[in-house]
């Protein structure tokens, strides 16, 4: 049985979120704090998460269901200065200011900067599939039993006073079904398994979805050379001024053979057809009291603070990111201090009357929100209630940021990522990329960072 009077605390997932816990405990052992003995439970064999690129679908080498859904030519869909922690920025990490929308592997590079410093690889036990976790009312702990993927052997269970769930939720793909699909003449796939937008070369699209990926996916293909894309939308069009090529229809109504009808009584013959369709929050490891139960929100309920789950586990069982995202990174690591600050009683809950008043209260204001920018100031407002909670000696508020990225996407949907944007921590202004995105093919780090800047 796990000792209460000294936490012993398993984190699952080494993804950006579970990195921020394990930086955030790191820090308060630096600061002489007493040490806590955790455990990072990787089903992969590396950190990063979804930042660790798999060219995989499918299933993983281990017959897994595999987590990446990031694909090669991914660039932030983001301005960096929105995402940037303030105690390591993006002048720290390359030594010079670089542009606002990097790629893939350069903001993975920061990250891993950040986590390689604060040296918090040691806790993580990689290739370690978390299978089951319960909730002991007897004993007020945790037994989680993983699987070592490597050795194809399931380990005795362990006991731990807390729980931190990082498995990320935008893996498990949400699949829906159409009338005709099963008959379509062409390729059909799930946002999830799309790696490499090149492959589409002069083939003509369908994607069903009007979210980030949809957008994104659009681009992508007809930056590398597609056909002709449709876009179709469930509840409303994306509504940005597309570049020739790209259009936006109301959903599809059904498939025959290779020709889509639209619910506007319009038809078209598409060779592939993309499901932009989002993900599922998928906790199979977790028993079902202790398991969120949610769609894609600003707000889950049942998270106070968005973090601390009310159900079973007394407390002692948190989620990271498991909200919907305008802010990444310094969310994810504001979640995970105050987190830590829990665990270590330097913030103290109040009674669970307060903590249910605070959860609807949020609940109310989230279900008030009428488009984008309501959205960002409510996560902004979220991102500074957790700042205060711990004393952050950071300003994390970068609104205006998300509002300007907005309105240049809104603006032109081409050129948003050839912006360029002010740091708010080193105030450096913001630089362009030597190229313009649609003709940016070489992401890699060293033409992204090793350029001229254009002053
Ligand atoms: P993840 O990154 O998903 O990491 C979770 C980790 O938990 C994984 O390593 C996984 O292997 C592990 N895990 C899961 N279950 C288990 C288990 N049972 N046992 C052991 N380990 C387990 N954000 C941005 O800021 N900028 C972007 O440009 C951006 N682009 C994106 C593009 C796509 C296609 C997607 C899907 C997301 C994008 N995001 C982007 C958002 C992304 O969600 C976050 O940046 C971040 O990766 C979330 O971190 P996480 O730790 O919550 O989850
Ligand atoms: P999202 O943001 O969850 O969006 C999913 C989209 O799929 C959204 O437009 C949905 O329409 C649409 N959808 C879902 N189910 C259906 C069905 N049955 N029929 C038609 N359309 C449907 O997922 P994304 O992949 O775009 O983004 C996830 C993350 O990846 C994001 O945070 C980025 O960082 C990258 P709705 O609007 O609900 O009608």
């Amino acid at each position: 049985m796990a000792d209460l009077r000294k936490p012993r605390i398993c984190v699952i997932g080494a993804g950006p979120c579970g990195m921020s816990f394990l930086y955030h405990n790191s820090k308060y052992q630096q600061a002489g704090e007493t040490c806590l003995e955790v455990v990072c439970y990787e089903k992969q064999s590396d950190w990063g998460g979804l930042w660790n690129y798999t060219w995989r679908t499918g299933l993983d080498q281990y017959g897994e269901p595999c987590h990446g859904s990031m694909y090669r030519d991914l660039w932030s869909n983001g301005p960096k200065e929105c995402l940037e922690f303030p105690d390591y920025t993006f002048e720290d990490h390359f030594g010079k200011v670089i542009p606002s929308y990097p790629p893939r592997s350069v903001l993975f590079d920061y990250l891993q900067g950040r986590w390689s410093k604060a040296n918090v690889r040691d806790p993580i036990r990689f290739n370690k599939l978390v299978k089951h976790v319960t909730y002991n009312n007897d004993t007020d702990d945790f037994t989680v039993t993983v699987k070592d993927l490597g050795c194809d052997k399931v380990l005795p269970s362990e006991r731990f006073s807390h729980i931190i769930v990082a498995g990320g939720h935008f893996s498990v793909p949400n699949v829906p079904d159409f009338d005709g699909i099963g008959t379509f003449n062409g390729r059909i796939l799930h946002s999830h398994d799309f790696r490499k937008a090149e492959e589409f070369k002069g083939q003509r699209l369908l994607i069903v979805g009007s979210s980030y990926s949809a957008e994104d996916l659009a681009m992508q293909c007809r930056k590398s050379g597609s056909g002709d894309v449709i876009c179709c939308w469930r509840t409303k069009p994306m509504g940005f001024k597309w570049p020739k090529g790209i259009e936006e229809r109301p959903l599809l109504t059904k498939i025959d053979g290779k020709t889509i009808y639209f619910k506007d009584g319009t038809t078209a013959d598409v060779d592939v057809i993309i499901l932009c369709t989002g993900y599922l929050y998928h906790f199979p490891y977790l028993s079902e009291s202790l398991r969120l139960k949610t769609s894609l929100r600003l707000y889950p309920a049942g998270l106070y603070k968005g973090t601390l789950w009310m159900g079973d586990g007394n407390s002692k069982l948190m989620y990271i990111g498991m909200q919907d995202q305008y802010y990444t990174f310094t969310m994810f690591d504001i979640q995970a201090e105050w987190a830590c600050a829990v665990i270590r009683r330097k913030v103290k809950l109040p009674n669970r009357q307060e903590m249910e008043l605070d959860i609807k209260k949020w609940l109310k204001e989230e279900s008030l929100l009428k488009n984008c920018y309501d959205h960002i100031d409510f996560q902004t407002a979220f991102v500074c209630d957790l700042a205060k909670e711990v004393g952050c000696k950071y300003n994390l508020d970068v609104k205006a940021l998300f509002d300007r990225w907005e309105d240049d996407k809104y603006a032109d949907v081409v050129t948003y990522r050839d912006q360029a944007f002010t740091s708010v921590f080193t105030k450096s202004p913001g630089i362009k990329h030597h190229t313009p995105w649609m003709e940016a093919f070489d992401d890699s780090i060293d033409t992204f960072v090793n350029q001229t800047p254009n002053k």
